[in-house]
């Protein structure tokens, strides 16, 4: 056997270099490099690997966390066709990546993380950063990652990489259990030498499955359709995922079966192709809520039926309703009590299509479908040109990036009001041309994610719409772009504080306590006193950034027009009006009010929270 006298990092990054992913018969190479940031848990192992590897890119970034999160961006927008590894040094390093990693295994994307660990020697504990344990010395604090990742391994001896990794690429390219995969790995083994097989550093393709589904489960679901009156399509991510747009426009065109859209699966239609009824559930259109109420069948292809999706289960209200669910983990396509067809979304929609040649939805249902569409077209007309006097509301800011944007160009959010704005007023134009992180909603998710995203297709604009709270967690990366000469276009709302939770606070009884910024009152001694305002723009350009301030509509398309032509990375700060927030369509998120309380508002919250309550329903 030949063998290569290789420390264990050198090994690791030989091996990753080498994997490649095919699907529908066209190679792409995995991993497009490591982003990540030194300390003596690495700079001697994966660092010394990584200088003696150039043709392996390096990516210094500012936080582990966000390293994270730009990778899940890259992997997101690359529909997991690719991904990067990120290595961390021991202790804080390390878990500072445990919020990526649930963030990525939420939303089912590859990301490999390579934390530094303890050594495995020992004969040094506890080392700087060493958390210890009287009760044992096999834990240490990477054992944190290990409810948050799909596969998690330690590699003690360097020989351990020959198992391991092999599994790491199985769960990575996974169309059902893909997520973070940790590998933690010793300070002392990362740089210890062992004779590795040559075959292990061969070129490997791991083919990416369109799995098919069962002939039976298929044909029930087949019948199911057939039997129904007026059924609705939810699409979800794994629409995207599996590039299967183009069949669902065809089942839907072909069917006359309306296709409302998750979070993570708008852009699954283009916003004017005649089913397409936009987003559902708590943050849905009209349309689709309307739809969903009465459905008597829903498809859900490649959806979790998270609690946004459902309206925390009270979306679906008609009394017959039962679900058909199109997914390639078994665990999604069982949930609410559904006829399970596992299979990959694409080749699951090409058989349905077939099989329904002769099944159309009567007349009157399209003529519903269009009539609620024609409705939902002329809100969001009528949202994003209110006229507002004096600051934009922000439904006119989101159709000001809209009209700037170009068909390709990517809008992209995770938290704050942005999401549920974005969800039912962006008209998505092109498949994956809207980027939600709604998994795990992650504030300071944005601006890495972006940072990947458009590394992922730096051919188009990524426009990044976020608040001034999920800005100020983690506005560092902005350096990052800078230093790759990774152009993004920020726009930042000032609202002065959490106005998505400030609503939610007042819904709830609760005036808005805790969530603005304010500085501490000495008469109240609350939060309670003069607003705190910080000068985002100044910030941005701190980092390097251009920064452009807009007081009004006019000044925000005019600095939208100018972003364009700028060559770094812009950060548009506007104000908007904090009155003006974009209603609810007749939809429901259940937030848990206190049962007993001494204020008067919040008993009446509870009063009113336990009516909406029994409108959620159990599928049985
Ligand atoms: C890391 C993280 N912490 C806390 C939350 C809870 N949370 C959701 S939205 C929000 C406020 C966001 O404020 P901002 O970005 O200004 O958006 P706005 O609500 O004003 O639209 C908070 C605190 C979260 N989603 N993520
Ligand atoms: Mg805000």
């Amino acid at each position: 056997m030949t063998t290569r006298r290789m420390t264990m990092a050198q090994a690791l990054i030989q091996f990753l270099k080498n994997q490649y992913v095919e699907r529908d018969g066209q190679e792409h190479l995995f991993f497009s490099g490591m982003l990540g940031i030194f300390g003596h848990g690495n700079v001697a192992g994966i660092g010394q690997a990584l200088q003696q590897n150039p043709d392996f890119p390096y990516f210094l970034v500012r936080n582990e966390q966000s390293a994270v999160h730009l990778a899940a961006g890259f992997a997101k927008a690359s529909n997991r066709l690719r991904a990067f590894a990120c290595t961390s040094s021991i202790g804080p390093g390390a878990t500072n990546m445990i919020t990526g990693a649930a963030l990525a295994t939420i939303n089912r994307l590859p990301v490999l993380l390579l934390p530094g660990d303890i050594f495995a020697r020992r004969n040094v504990a506890p080392v700087l950063q060493q958390l210890e344990l009287p009760t044992t010395q096999d834990c240490g604090v990477n054992d944190c990652f290990k409810p948050v990742s799909r596969y998690w391994d330690r590699i003690y001896r360097p020989e351990q990489l020959i198992t391991a990794l092999p599994e790491a690429m199985r769960v990575l390219t996974s169309p059902s259990d893909c997520g973070a995969v940790t590998l933690a790995l010793p300070q002392d083994v990362q740089a210890e030498a062992f004779n590795y097989p040559e075959e292990f550093f061969r070129k490997r393709v791991w083919l990416i499955r369109r799995s098919q589904p069962d002939e039976l489960s298929l044909h029930r679901a087949i019948e199911a359709i057939r039997a129904s009156k007026n059924p609705l399509i939810v699409a979800g991510g794994g629409v995207l995922m599996s590039e299967a747009s183009a069949a669902l426009d065809k089942f839907a065109t072909q069917t006359g079966i309306p296709v409302a859209e998750t979070q993570a699966g708008k852009g699954s239609l283009p916003w004017n192709h005649p089913q397409a009824v936009g987003a559902v559930g708590a943050t849905g259109t009209l349309a689709a809520n309307r739809l969903a109420h009465a459905a008597d069948l829903v498809i859900g292809i490649g959806t979790r039926y998270s609690d946004f999706t459902s309206a925390s289960m009270t979306a679906f209200q008609n009394p017959h309703v039962r679900f058909v669910n199109i997914n390639t983990a078994e665990f999604d396509a069982y949930k609410v009590a559904a006829i399970p067809v596992v299979a990959d979304a694409r080749v699951a929609l090409e058989q349905l299509t077939a099989a329904l040649a002769s099944y159309k939805v009567g007349k009157d249902y399209e003529t519903e479908t269009t009539g609620l569409k024609i409705q939902w077209e002329a809100e969001v007309d009528r949202l994003f040109h209110l006229n507002n006097p004096g600051k934009p509301a922000q439904s006119e800011v989101i159709g000001a990036i809209w009209e700037a944007a170009g068909e390709r160009d990517m809008i992209l959010s995770a938290a704050g009001s942005h999401p549920g704005d974005l969800h039912k007023l962006w008209r998505t134009r092109t498949p994956n041309s809207y980027h939600m992180e709604y998994g795990y909603s992650c504030m300071g998710y944005e601006i890495p994610a972006a940072i990947g995203a458009k590394m992922a297709d730096p051919s188009r604009e990524v426009y990044v719409f976020l608040g001034d709270g999920t800005y100020q967690m983690m506005p560092s990366e902005i350096v990052t772009s800078v230093q790759e000469g990774v152009k993004i276009i920020i726009v930042l709302v000032d609202n002065h504080g959490f106005g998505s939770i400030s609503a939610l606070s007042r819904s709830l009884g609760q005036a808005e306590f805790g969530t603005r910024y304010r500085f501490r009152s000495q008469s109240s001694g609350l939060l309670d006193g003069e607003p705190v305002s910080v000068d985002f723009a100044a910030n941005a350009r701190s980092l390097g950034a251009h920064a452009l301030k807009a007081a009004t509509l006019n000044e925000l398309k005019q600095a939208l027009l100018k972003a364009k032509t700028l060559d770094r990375t812009t950060v548009i700060v506007v104000e908007t009006d904090p009155a003006i927030g974009v209603p609810g369509y007749e939809s429901w998120w259940d937030v848990a009010v206190a049962e007993v309380s001494e204020m008067e508002s919040v008993r009446a919250a509870r009063a009113r929270y336990e009516e909406a309550r029994k409108r959620e329903r159990y599928f049985l």
